[in-house]
């Protein structure tokens, strides 16, 4: 007999959302945003959701939306359907020997399997995760316009509205001299009143690197994240010991295995932790455990992912005894469209995470109707 339990169907949906501006990084401007939302529902009509959204396409990382959908709809699946959802631990185990790679999608499978169990039991997902320590995490701002005097006007009206206080500015694309002088413009404009931060997401030389670095850190700039590809983790480690100013890991970071080597090389004085990059959140939680072990410090990172995959690492996050560098989870604020049926609550420059089951948000159907890339997507039945 087949239980009530069972997983029914497994959607996938994309939604195509424009940007409020243009957010510049250093492998693409961003002026929309493809959201991957999965939904799992089981024989009972209880669902859950997770989200596979990336930033920047094929010219940032391996998996694209549609590489997202089309591997869930024909090889992940099928391996959920018909099983009983409340094997998660199992069911985690069988995605992994079922697929190599795709982080992405396996975190979204994961994250609305582990949705619809925290629902069952009638607890917050922060619960299977080890528990809440916290119930809000700082939130961070990407000043990212590509304009040095839009960027300030912004960070200035973020400070007015005590929604951030902490600015992580793109930078990569321009030559290093220009993005130096840029970020020291913005340290001297928000002196004493911010802190500023810069992600080079992987642009930089070791070279390039090295000089634009010794600048940033007697600008003022509290942090460095990613300046040299992930390929060079030698590079990074060597950086990482020249300067005080410390260094962060995000793409170098694909997950536990990563954060094992990165500790041994000591190649990172902190790591930015992402559930999808890191494949799924306990593998997350793994990560920021390697980190712990270590001594080095956690950030919690984002992939510009809507309400769902915000709220699934924020549940995360809320579990880690220290979060030294706060969190950058204000993907949903970057966003012209609110798709949830209960827009997330950021105020006084932290996000206060919702207390329901689960993850405790839901998209809005009706809207989710109208914005969806494709209207009539089939769903996979169990058979
Ligand atoms: C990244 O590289 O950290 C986070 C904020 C943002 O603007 O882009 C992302 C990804
Ligand atoms: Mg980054």
């Amino acid at each position: 007999m087949i239980p009530d339990t069972a997983i029914d169907t497994v959607e996938t949906i994309l939604v195509d959302l424009p940007t409020i501006r243009p957010h510049q990084l250093s492998v693409a401007t961003m002026r929309s945003q493809t959201l991957a939302l999965v939904r799992i529902r089981c024989r009972d009509g209880r669902e859950g959701w997770g989200e596979a959204t990336t930033i920047g396409g094929l010219q940032y990382g391996e998996e694209s939306p549609e590489s997202v959908k089309t591997n869930i709809d024909r090889h992940l699946a099928p391996l959920l359907l018909g099983e009983d959802a409340r094997g998660v631990g199992r069911l985690l185990v069988k995605l992994r020997r079922g697929a190599r790679g795709n982080r992405f999608a396996k975190c979204a499978l994961e994250t609305a399997l582990l949705d619809i169990q925290a629902q069952r039991l009638g607890v917050p997902m922060s619960d299977l995760l080890g528990g809440r320590v916290r119930d809000s995490l700082p939130v961070a701002w990407t000043l990212a316009s590509g304009d040095t005097g839009r960027d300030i006007a912004e960070a200035e009206d973020m400070l007015e509205r005590r929604r951030h206080r902490v600015f992580k500015l793109k930078i990569g694309l321009r030559a290093p001299e220009d993005d130096v002088a840029h970020v020291l413009a913005i340290c001297r404009a928000l002196d004493g009143r911010a802190s500023v931060r810069v992600d080079v997401n992987q642009a930089w030389s070791e070279m390039q690197a090295e000089r634009a670095i010794a600048r940033l850190q007697d600008g003022g700039v509290e942090l460095i994240e990613q300046p040299v590809p992930r390929e060079h983790p030698a590079a990074l480690a060597r950086l990482a010991r020249r300067f005080e100013v410390p260094i962060m890991a995000d793409e170098s970071l694909h997950g536990p295995a990563d954060a094992n080597q990165l500790a041994r090389l000591d190649a990172a004085d902190v790591f930015a932790v992402k559930i999808a990059q890191s494949g799924g959140l306990f593998a997350a939680r793994q990560v920021a455990e390697i980190a712990a072990v270590n001594g080095l410090g956690l950030y919690g990172g984002t992939m510009l992912e809507g309400g769902i995959g915000t709220i699934a690492s924020a549940q995360l996050f809320a579990t880690f005894e220290k979060l030294d560098w706060g969190s950058e989870l204000f993907g949903p604020l970057l966003l012209t469209e609110e798709l949830l049926t209960e827009p997330l609550c950021y105020r006084d420059f932290e996000l206060h995470l919702p207390s329901g089951s689960g993850l405790g948000v839901r998209p809005d159907p009706d809207k989710l109707a109208i914005l969806r890339r494709d209207r009539t997507a089939p769903r996979l039945h169990a058979v």
